[in-house]
């Protein structure tokens, strides 16, 4: 038997990536991927790679100090996500694991996960038990809110690399705009393309209502977020009225928000973010409760270790493609016939393009 690697040291990095299709949400405008990558070395010459988008560059340097100083903790342990996984938790109870802390937390176990996978010589979807497989992608860049015109033009452009579906942000002031927004971009796509929507949250509840019944007849794949996100009554409410499936989940924080989610039927569709939900660990959780309610899940953001998820999920629905990780990668995620295709390579697949990584640090 070999010997399980020890690690070594945990350094992260702040950087802020200019995005190439900046994209302007009903609750406001991203034009830089504020991401805090992680290198963890191993005493056996293994360096486990992830990152965690902070959404806003404010917060990547203090989240890049948090997670050195949890690594601390962990320094001289054996490479064992899940011992790793619980031993920071039970340090972190009274802080709360949700916020920045629970980004920490995430960002940390999956380069623990990835360590892991390479020092087994297999990529993450092989070790974690799947077998990789081109995975139905999105393309979520851009298409923000940006007047039915622009939207049209811009949603023809993403169907490069043979994309079929894309998303298109909505929450304009009124459902007269939201309407003209899906219906431009339909009629520029065509019916054959699936039309995800999103709200980012913008409504109340029976604003909520009336809006999606407005929409009920436009062919959405889907319509996210159209209440707070922890406004699981109101988003029940929203997906009862409605038969366009409702998706949530983005900005839940770990799988226990998720399980009340599940609980009050809030909604058809589950889409958790790798960072909030837990890393690879809190991953395979989520992946578990959706199973047998029968819940399609689908990823938001992260779309390079999502994609190996994908493979373990047994409800696996759509990856959302963002490139946001693109400009600082020496090999970004692979999408051919709007599939991801998930990398043979030992570990999750990352590897940081020092030069970028050193031009975009925050
Ligand atoms: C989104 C989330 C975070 C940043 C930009 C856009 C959006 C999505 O909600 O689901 O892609
Ligand atoms: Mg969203």
């Amino acid at each position: 038997m070999s010997q399980t690697p020890v690690i070594r040291a945990l350094r992260a990095r702040a950087v802020n990536v200019p995005i190439r299709r900046p994209l302007a949400t009903a609750t406001g405008a991203v034009t830089h991927g504020p991401l805090v990558l992680v290198d963890l070395d191993t005493d056996a010459g293994i360096t486990g790679v992830g990152y965690v988008v902070t959404q806003g560059g404010y917060a990547v340097k203090p989240l890049a100090l948090l997670i050195e100083g949890l690594g601390e903790f962990v320094q001289g342990d054996p490479l064992a996500p899940f011992a790793v996984e619980q031993k920071l938790r039970r340090r972190m109870t009274l802080v709360g694991v949700q916020g920045l802390a629970m980004l920490a937390l995430a960002a940390i176990d999956t380069a623990c996960w990835d360590a892991a996978a390479k020092a087994a010589g297999l990529p993450l979807a092989r070790l974690l038990g799947g077998v990789p497989r081109p995975i139905p992608a999105y393309n979520s860049n851009g298409l923000g809110i940006m007047g039915p015109e622009r939207a049209a033009a811009q949603a023809v452009e993403l169907l490069e690399h043979g994309f079929k579906a894309i998303k298109v942000r909505l929450g304009y002031p009124t459902v007269a705009q939201d309407l003209a927004a899906v219906r431009a971009v339909r009629g520029a796509v065509g019916d054959a393309v699936a039309l995800m929507s999103d709200y980012n949250q913008a409504l109340l509840p029976p604003e909520a209502e009336s809006r999606a019944r407005a929409l009920d007849g436009e062919g959405l794949a889907w319509i996210e977020e159209p209440v707070r996100f922890d406004d699981y009554a109101g988003c029940a409410r929203v997906a009862a009225a409605v038969a366009t499936p409702i998706q949530i989940g983005e900005n839940c924080w770990d799988v226990h928000d998720m399980r009340k989610a599940v609980d009050a039927g809030a909604s058809d569709y589950f889409m958790p973010d790798l960072g909030k939900i837990g890393g690879v660990s809190g991953w395979l959780r989520a992946a578990a409760l959706a199973a047998p309610v029968g819940l399609p899940l689908s990823t938001h953001l992260y779309p390079e270790v999502s994609a190996h998820l994908m493979c373990v999920t047994p409800t696996a629905h759509w990856l959302e493609h963002m490139d946001w990780a693109d400009g600082i990668l020496a090999e970004p995620l692979e999408i051919r016939d709007g599939h991801a295709l998930v990398p043979e390579r030992p570990g999750n697949g990352m590897r940081w393009n020092e030069a970028a990584v050193a031009k975009y640090l925050a």
